[in-house]
C-alpha cells in the first residue's frame, strides 16, 4: 500500500445489516412476472383497445385503393399527375449513388435502433401507463398496457411494472429497468456519434440534396406519389440518384426532425436537466417529453416498416445493391452483404437478454462508464426550485418496500417522540439528535418535482432540515468523501435499504431531510420520520424512513460495493442524474 490515508473501518451499526448481492440476475430472487394487458388509449372517458387499429388501417388503406384509383380516371387528376410526376424535376440528382461510408452509417444506424427500441420499451413497461400532466394521478394517462390502478390498497410503482416477452425487452424481465437504461443510454450514444457523422458526411458531399427538398414542388410531388401509391401503379424509381416527395419528405422528417425530437425528449425526463430549466422544464414536463418520446418512437416503427416493405416490393435486389454493395446493376452483391449484416443484427438481438442476466453485473459496469458523458454534462445542472403551490400534484405515487420491524411500529406509535438520528463516520464531532432537535434547526421549504427512475414524477413541497447545516454540526473531516444514508427498511430483496451520495451533492441548497410534505407531517407512506430530498437525481437515491448518516471515504465495502440497495441489487447507477 503507498501512501493512502489511513481510513477507519468501523462502520455504523446498520452496515451490518446491508446484504451481499448476486452480480447475476437470479431469477428466484427477482420481482415475481406480471403480464401487463393489451395496450389501450383512453378517449374522454372511455378505454380503447389499441388493436382495433389494425381493421381500422386496414379499411382505410382498402378506401384509399378504391379511391385513388377511381381518382386517376378524372381528368383534372391526370393533369396534375403530368404536372407533378413524383420526382421534382427542379431536384439536383445526386451523381455518386450510395458511398461506402454512407452505407456503413446505415447499417451501424438500423444495428443500433434495434437495440435502442427494445431497451426503450423495457423502460417503458416499467411504468407502463402515459401523461400529459405531470402529476401522473391514476385515470389521467391516455396509454396503459396495464390494468386501471387498484383502489384500497397501497399500490407501488413497482407494483404496477410489467413482464415483456424476453425477445422483445432487454432484458425481458419485469422491473429491470435498471438494466434496459444501460443498453438505452450506451448504444443511444453510440447511435448520436453514428447520427452527427452522417450528418456531417451528408452536407459535405452531395447527399444531402437526396433528402432536404430544396423546392416546394415537394409538397405536390408527396401528394402525386402517395396517389400513385395507393391506385398501386407505383411512381418512376430514381432512388439511386434522386428520391420522389414523399420518399423525401419521409426520410427528411426521421433524419432531422424524429431523431432530434427523440434526443430532446429523452434528455428532458432526466431530474438535473428538466428541474434546472425553468419554463422549459415546465412547459415540456417529464410526462410529455415521454409521450412525445413515444410517438417519435411510433414514427420511427412505421417509417422502418413502410421502408422495409418498398425496399422489397420494388425490386429487392436492385434496391439491396444499391444501399448494401453501392452498385446499380441485376447482380446478387447486395444480397450477400445484406443477408450476414442482418444475420449478425439477429444473433446480437438473440444474445442480448440472456448475456444481460448473466452478466447484469458487467452491464452495469459499461453503462455506467459510457453513461459517463451524460453524467459530465449534468454535472453542472443545478436543480432549482421554481415552482408554486399551484403545482403541486393531486397524487404523489408511492414506491419502495415498507419498513416492516416492531422497531419502527414503536416508532410510529410515540410518534417518533424516542426516534434518534445518529451522524457519525468520517467527521470531527458524532452526533445524535432527537426529533425535536431536528424540528428545532432551521426549516427549509422547497417545492420540486420528483423523479421516480421507472418513469413517473409528481410535485410537492417539502419541508426539513438542510443536511448542510447537518455537515456543519458535524464537522467531516478531510479524508470523507461519500454520505451514507441508511434506512430503518430492508429493501425488496432482503438486507438493509441504504444508498450513497457525494458530500458536495448533500451540501446543495436543495438537500434536505424531509420531515414535512405539503404543509403536513410526512406520512409513513412517503418515508416518516426522515425521507431525503435530493432534487438533481432520481428518486430511488433519495432514502425513506433514514435512520441513520455515516461519512466515509468510499463505499466499497458497504453491501455490495455499488453505493446504495438499488445499485447493488437492481443495478441501477450510482449517479443517475438522466
Ligand atoms: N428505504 C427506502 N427508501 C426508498 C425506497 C425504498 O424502497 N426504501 N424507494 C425509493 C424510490 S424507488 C422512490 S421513487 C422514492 C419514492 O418516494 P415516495 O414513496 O415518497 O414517492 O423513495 C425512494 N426511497
Ligand atoms: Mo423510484
Amino acid at each position: 500500500m503507498s501512501g493512502a490515508p489511513r481510513i477507519p473501518h468501523t462502520h455504523d451499526p446498520l452496515a451490518a445489516k446491508l446484504s451481499a448481492a448476486d452480480d447475476r440476475v437470479l431469477l428466484t430472487k427477482w420481482l415475481p412476472p406480471q403480464a401487463g394487458v393489451v395496450p389501450k388509449v383512453r378517449f374522454g372517458r372511455h378505454w380503447v383497445n389499441a388493436l382495433w387499429a389494425l381493421p381500422l388501417v386496414f379499411v382505410l388503406i382498402v378506401i384509399g385503393v378504391a379511391a385513388s384509383q377511381a381518382l386517376r380516371h378524372v381528368p383534372v387528376v391526370q393533369e396534375f399527375l403530368v404536372r407533378y410526376p413524383g420526382i421534382s424535376t427542379s431536384a439536383l440528382p445526386v451523381t455518386t449513388g450510395f458511398p461506402a461510408l454512407l452505407r456503413l452509417l446505415h447499417f451501424l444506424n438500423l444495428f443500433f435502433m434495434a437495440f435502442i427500441i427494445r431497451a426503450g420499451v423495457q423502460i417503458l413497461a416499467d411504468h407502463p401507463r402515459l401523461y400529459w400532466k405531470r402529476d401522473c394521478t391514476p385515470g389521467t394517462e391516455w396509454f396503459r398496457f396495464q390494468a386501471a390502478v387498484p383502489t384500497g390498497r397501497i399500490w407501488t410503482a413497482k407494483d404496477d411494472s410489467v413482464t415483456l416477452p424476453s425477445w422483445l425487452g432487454i432484458p425481458g424481465i419485469r422491473h429491470s429497468i435498471g438494466l434496459a437504461r444501460w443498453w438505452h443510454f450506451s448504444v443511444t450514444l453510440l447511435w448520436m456519434i453514428n447520427g452527427i457523422l452522417y450528418y456531417v458526411f451528408l452536407f459535405t458531399t452531395g447527399q444531402w440534396l437526396r433528402i432536404v427538398p430544396t423546392t416546394w414542388s415537394v409538397f405536390p410531388n408527396a401528394v402525386s406519389t402517395a396517389l400513385q401509391y395507393l391506385s398501386l401503379t407505383f411512381p418512376v424509381d430514381e432512388s439511386w440518384t434522386r428520391y420522389n416527395g414523399l420518399q423525401q419528405l419521409a426520410y427528411f422528417m426521421t433524419v432531422f426532425v424524429a431523431a432530434p425530437t427523440s434526443i430532446v425528449t429523452g434528455l428532458m425526463q432526466s431530474p438535473a436537466i428538466s428541474n434546472r430549466l425553468g419554463w422549459f422544464g415546465r412547459a415540456l414536463n417529464r410526462q410529455k417529453a415521454r409521450s412525445i418520446h413515444f410517438i417519435a418512437l411510433w414514427w420511427f416503427l412505421l417509417f422502418i416498416l413502410a421502408h422495409v416493405t418498398l425496399v422489397f416490393i420494388t425490386d429487392a435486389r436492385v434496391n439491396l445493391n444499391m444501399m448494401w454493395a453501392g452498385v446499380r446493376d441485376n447482380s446478387w452483391s447486395g444480397f450477400a452483404i445484406f443477408v450476414p449484416a442482418i444475420s449478425l443484427v439477429a444473433v446480437a438481438w438473440w444474445w442480448a437478454s440472456p448475456f444481460t442476466l448473466r452478466h447484469a453485473r458487467l452491464v452495469q459496469r459499461i453503462g455506467e462508464f459510457m453513461s459517463r458523458p451524460f453524467g459530465v454534462a449534468t454535472q453542472s445542472w443545478d436543480a432549482k426550485s421554481q415552482l408554486t403551490e399551484q403545482d403541486i400534484s393531486p397524487h404523489f405515487w408511492p414506491n419502495g418496500t415498507m419498513p416492516n420491524s416492531t422497531e419502527f411500529d414503536a416508532l410510529v406509535a410515540t410518534e417518533f417522540a424516542d426516534f434518534r438520528l445518529r451522524i457519525g463516520g468520517l467527521v470531527e464531532n458524532p452526533v445524535e439528535l432527537s426529533f425535536a432537535e431536528l424540528k428545532a434547526m432551521p426549516k427549509q421549504e422547497q417545492i420540486t418535482t420528483h423523479f421516480c427512475i421507472q418513469g413517473w414524477s409528481g410535485v410537492a413541497k417539502w419541508g426539513g432540515v438542510p443536511v448542510r447545516d447537518i455537515l456543519d454540526l458535524v464537522k467531516p473531516t478531510p479524508e470523507a468523501r461519500y454520505v451514507v444514508l441508511y434506512s430503518l427498511a430492508d429493501g425488496g430483496d432482503g438486507g438493509r435499504y441504504y444508498d450513497t451520495h457525494s458530500l458536495a451533492n448533500m451540501r446543495h441548497e436543495l438537500t434536505i431531510l424531509a420531515y414535512e410534505m405539503n404543509g403536513a407531517p410526512v406520512s409513513v407512506l412517503h418515508g416518516a420520520p426522515l425521507r431525503l430530498r435530493c432534487e438533481n437525481e432520481v428518486g430511488f437515491k433519495m432514502v425513506k424512513w433514514i435512520a441513520a448518516i455515516e461519512l466515509v471515504h468510499d463505499f466499497a465495502d458497504l453491501g455490495a460495493g455499488q453505493g446504495g440497495y438499488n445499485e447493488d441489487h437492481e443495478f441501477f447507477g450510482y449517479r443517475v442524474p438522466i
